[in-house]
């Protein structure tokens, strides 16, 4: 049970928070992703102002069907992800509050809070990045393909560690294929809920959500369905593209 100063406190920085996504959160319209959000590791995660957003699809939502249904890519789209993107608003809101105040006796609240929505908020945008209409998505290329056969064997290996890291999470979490800074190489990782059992310095390139949100309209409990699928709306061109771009930032 919140005290009452601390309800006070949440109250406040919710509507701190609700004022800045007014402004800085775009409609979920689909519609084709700005050369400029492409260019960048984490696609449409900030507006040009560097104010998060909720990136924009830039595909039909019916269009990965039967892989994931339309309804799920709405609602995980313009509801879920939304509401990391409030949720990220409000903590960053909350934390510059208490720095105003010069009290920081919720602090560690609100960067748990920063944590989680900020994990699933760039996750989000490197998952939408990653998945496409059904049967486009084409194969991995260049320095990508060349080091998922370095690292992984082959392609075909990598996507097996790929799916069993997703079917294997405990609990919501995601499967992640990313760059290690410290070791520059492709390792994959889980992570439960956003922000658990990463490493630090790890860029996403490739990431699967198997929250229940992600799946459940189609396949209720039957998430290694969902996973043995999911190849089939991998876009490999995007996820090319962004490997390329962190070897060249990087
Ligand atoms: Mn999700």
């Amino acid at each position: 049970m919140l005290d009452t100063s601390r309800r006070e406190f949440l109250g406040a920085a919710a509507v701190l928070g609700a004022a800045a996504v007014a402004t800085g959160v775009t409609a979920a319209t689909p519609t084709p992703a700005t050369a400029a959000a492409l260019s960048t590791i984490f696609p449409g995660a900030v507006d040009a102002n560097g104010v998060y957003q909720l990136p924009p699809l830039a595909y039909p939502v019916d269009s990965l069907a039967p892989v994931i249904d339309a309804a799920t890519m709405s609602l995980h789209h313009d509801k879920h992800h939304l509401g990391y993107v409030k949720g990220l608003i409000a903590a960053e809101a909350a934390v510059a509050e208490a720095r105003a105040a010069g009290k920081f006796d919720l602090l560690d609240h609100h960067l748990a809070k920063a944590a989680f929505h900020g994990a699933g908020h760039f996750l989000h945008c490197v998952f939408w990045d990653s998945i496409g209409p059904v049967g486009q998505g084409g194969a991995p290329e260049g320095d990508l393909k060349k080091d998922l056969d370095k690292e992984f064997g082959s392609v075909d290996g990598f996507l097996a560690q790929f799916a069993a890291s997703c079917t294997s999470v405990e609990g919501s979490g995601w499967g992640i294929l990313g760059y290690s800074v410290a070791a520059a190489k492709l390792v994959v990782l889980q992570s439960r809920n956003h922000q658990l059992q990463t490493q630090w310095g790890i860029l996403p390139i490739l990431c699967n959500d198997v929250w229940e949100h992600a799946y459940y309209l189609t396949y209720q409990n039957r998430r290694a369905d969902y996973v043995k699928a999911f190849p089939q709306v991998i876009n490999w061109k995007r996820v090319s593209e962004r490997y390329a771009l962190i070897r060249a930032k990087v």
